[in-house]
């Protein structure tokens, strides 16, 4: 089943007249079972496709959503793991980290929303010997914002990107999926968090984790490059245009 329901849709993934066959079900032998896949389609010998290693350059100038991913593929370290609540903002991180090197992505699960700094956190006690990046929408960030202080207070070697676009952007493509295409005043208010200003610097700093908004490329390099050289945990504010208006 998809979580999402829209109307006239259907919120199921198997299309009709699909069938659903069962190679193994998760508490049986999986490793046996694809083995033996590999030996029936003649697969052993085949050497599976490896994305070609590579990073991309470090950006410049005015920052935007694509760009903070741009600068995280640029320059987070080998055995990172990065806990990814970015949302809209992360859409082009996967291009960004393909041919970076070897490196772990929790991923949001979706159907909940707060995930990324507890499972950052999680990341982080249970593997002291990595680095561990925490990406993180400003809206998603205050559901589980208090991940910071135990960050702070276990000083978990961990940095914490949060992309403020100032909005649940991700709630206006769901109003036009949804097909409220003429979403008065009063409903788009809601998914607007510009208007109370979130100050994370302020925040991250009262929670005891040295805390830098950035407004330029060079700003962004330069933060992410001292948050991996220290240890400890590390805020970096990103202020970004919202990809959905
Ligand atoms: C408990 C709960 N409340 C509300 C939501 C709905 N919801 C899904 S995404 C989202 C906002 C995400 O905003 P942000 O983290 O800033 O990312 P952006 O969409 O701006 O990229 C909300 C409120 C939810 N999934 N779970
Ligand atoms: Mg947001």
């Amino acid at each position: 089943m998809s979580f999402f329901a829209y109307p006239g849709k259907e919120s199921y993934l198997v299309p009709d007249g699909c069938e659903v066959h069962e190679l193994v079900a998760p508490t049986d032998d999986i490793q046996g079972t694809l083995e033996a896949l590999a030996d029936a389609v003649d697969a052993r010998e085949v050497e599976p496709p490896v994305a070609r290693p590579f990073r991309p350059d470090k950006p410049t100038g005015p920052l935007t959503a694509d760009k903070v991913c741009q600068a995280i593929g640029a320059v987070f370290p080998e055995r990172a793991i990065i806990s990814d609540e970015s949302n809209t903002s992360g859409l082009s991180l996967s291009a960004h980290t393909a041919g970076a090197p070897r490196h772990d992505v929790l991923t949001l699960t979706g159907g909940a929303i707060g995930q990324g700094l507890p499972v950052a956190v999680g990341a982080a006690v249970a593997r002291p010997d990595r680095p561990v990046f925490a990406l993180e929408g400003d809206g998603s960030a205050m559901y589980t914002i208090q991940s910071l202080w135990t960050m702070a207070r276990e000083q978990l070697d961990s940095t914490v990107v949060i992309f403020n676009n100032r909005s649940y952007a991700i709630l206006n493509l769901e109003l036009q999926r949804v097909g409220a295409g003429a979403a008065g005043p009063k409903a788009k208010a809601q998914l607007d968090l510009g208007d109370t200003h979130l100050d994370f610097v302020q925040i991250g700093e009262g929670f005891g984790v040295p805390s830098v908004r950035v407004d330029t490329a060079e700003e962004l390099n330069e933060a992410l490059e001292r948050a991996i050289a220290e240890p400890g945990p590390h805020l970096v504010e990103v202020v970004v245009p919202s990809l959905a208006i």
